[in-house]
């Protein structure tokens, strides 16, 4: 496709479409064509809103397809492996993983062993909410069928990855959070003993991750897979355990989506209410800095919160019940010279001011859509009408310019990495038709 698209918003719409419609396999949607040919976890919630305005049967299929993927823990992994894939397709395969050794893996759906930020309960309300009046019944239909799934999912998380045992949820490995090199992880990552051999020779650095990145990730999965994958070794011995703000934000955001979901399908709400109400007071107990007025991670093995500041500081923005001057703290960040770098651009996922910040480099610096869109979807949520309009004509714009991609330059909006990116086309379709209908904003 090419890179400009001038003209209308159908002309966008049209656009948007067509890239989903090329990356779904039939029953799911890769995240890229060239770079990633398997199903992701936080891509496909992000895909199914978008598909929910486009292919609402896709939008199911989608997040049925990734469910095939959970164990019997309730871990719902990160990346769903495609069987119809060549070997070779993708490093890591499921031949580092092998979750087919594990008995609480589902048999013939070979899976990674770790997972993702949990937004999928979400976006099955998000697909809901979206739902015409004819379509109603059947949408209630599809959430009760997908809700004991959810409700699995988050018990994991619950029971077995609030290692902190604070009322947050912690990631094992750099990868869980989404923001894979971002700067955040760079001392746990350091603080890793490596053994003096190169574990990931397939995976040529097409990113500023260096190879001794990857070195360090793959490490974690060995350790993680050499344990079983097992909770008591996570608990006591994995040496990368974090909690991280957007991670636990979607956490958050998403037991509220359950507790709704349970209104409508006729469940109890109050054991969702109850969590959601612990999770909110840790994340500003454990991960909010008052000194500095943001949030950042909190490193359970070096008993720190983390110096990093970035876009995943905002996450809370997604709380409902954040508090004022707390909001307040974040929204003066967002628009001080730290994250607005360039007028017009949406925010970058680093501080722009850090040493650490690099334009090009992946999680360390870029603009993505995803982010915004969750920033936007946030600041929506606290009646921050004027970023929201930011957030969305920034967004917008840079889609116009510059297409589909992966990721963008912050400062001039020059697309970067994979092209024909599935969220970036999904969630401006999201952004586009919540315009169109506030009903579902
Ligand atoms: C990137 O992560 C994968 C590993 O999971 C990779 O680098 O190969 C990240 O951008 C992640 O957030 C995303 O979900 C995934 C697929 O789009 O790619």
């Amino acid at each position: 496709m090419g890179t400009r698209l001038i003209g209308d918003e159908t002309t966008l719409w049209q656009a948007a479409t067509r890239v989903l419609d090329a990356n779904w396999t039939g029953t799911a949607t890769v995240p890229s064509p060239a770079l990633y040919p398997h199903q992701w976890a936080w891509d496909s919630a992000f895909v199914s809103m978008g598909l929910a305005r486009h292919r609402r049967d896709r939008a199911e299929r989608e997040l049925l397809s990734l469910f095939r993927g959970q164990w019997a823990t309730g871990l719902l992994p990160h990346i769903v492996f495609n069987t119809r894939m060549p070997r070779h397709a993708y490093f890591p395969g499921p031949e580092l993983w092998r979750s087919d050794l594990q008995p609480a893996a589902p048999r013939n759906v070979p899976t990674s062993g770790l997972t993702h930020p949990p937004l999928h309960a979400l976006a099955a309300l998000r697909l809901h909410a979206c739902a015409s009046p004819a379509e109603a019944e059947r949408s209630r239909s599809f959430l009760a069928h997908l809700y004991p799934m959810l409700v699995a999912q988050h018990r994991y998380l619950a029971q077995c990855r609030d290692l902190g045992a604070g009322g947050l949820v912690a990631i094992c490995h750099p990868w869980e959070s989404g923001l894979d090199n971002s700067p955040a992880w760079d001392a746990p990552l350091a603080a890793l003993q490596l053994p003096p051999v190169a574990y990931a020779p397939q995976r040529a650095p097409r990113t500023s991750a260096t190879g001794e990145h990857y070195d360090r990730y793959v490490r974690l999965v060995t350790l993680l897979r050499g344990a079983g994958y097992c909770d008591e070794y996570l608990r006591d011995a994995h040496p990368f355990a974090v909690e991280d703000p957007l991670v636990n934000a979607a956490y958050l955001a998403s037991t509220h989506a359950l507790a709704e979901m349970a209104e409508i399908i006729g469940g109890d709400p109050v054991p969702h209410r109850e969590t959601a109400e612990r999770v909110h007071r840790a994340l500003l107990d454990r991960l909010w800095d008052g000194e500095t007025g943001c949030f950042r991670a909190r490193d359970l093995r070096g008993g720190r919160l983390l110096p990093a500041v970035t876009v995943a500081s905002f996450g809370p923005l997604l709380d409902p019940d954040l508090p004022g001057p707390v909001v307040r703290a974040l929204v003066d960040l967002l628009l001080s010279a730290r994250f607005a770098g360039a007028a017009g651009y949406p925010v970058p996922s680093s501080d722009i001011q850090a040493p650490t910040f690099d334009r090009g480099g992946y999680w360390r610096g870029p603009t993505w859509i995803n982010t915004n869109w969750l920033l936007w979807y946030g600041a929506l949520g606290h009646g921050l009408t004027v970023i929201a309009d930011l957030l969305y004509g920034a967004t917008l714009r840079l889609v116009r310019q510059s297409g589909f991609r992966e990721f963008f330059d912050p400062f001039d909006g020059t697309g970067r990495g994979d092209h024909d990116c599935s969220w970036s086309a999904a969630l401006v379709l999201d952004l586009l038709a919540a315009r169109r209908a506030p009903r579902a904003a």
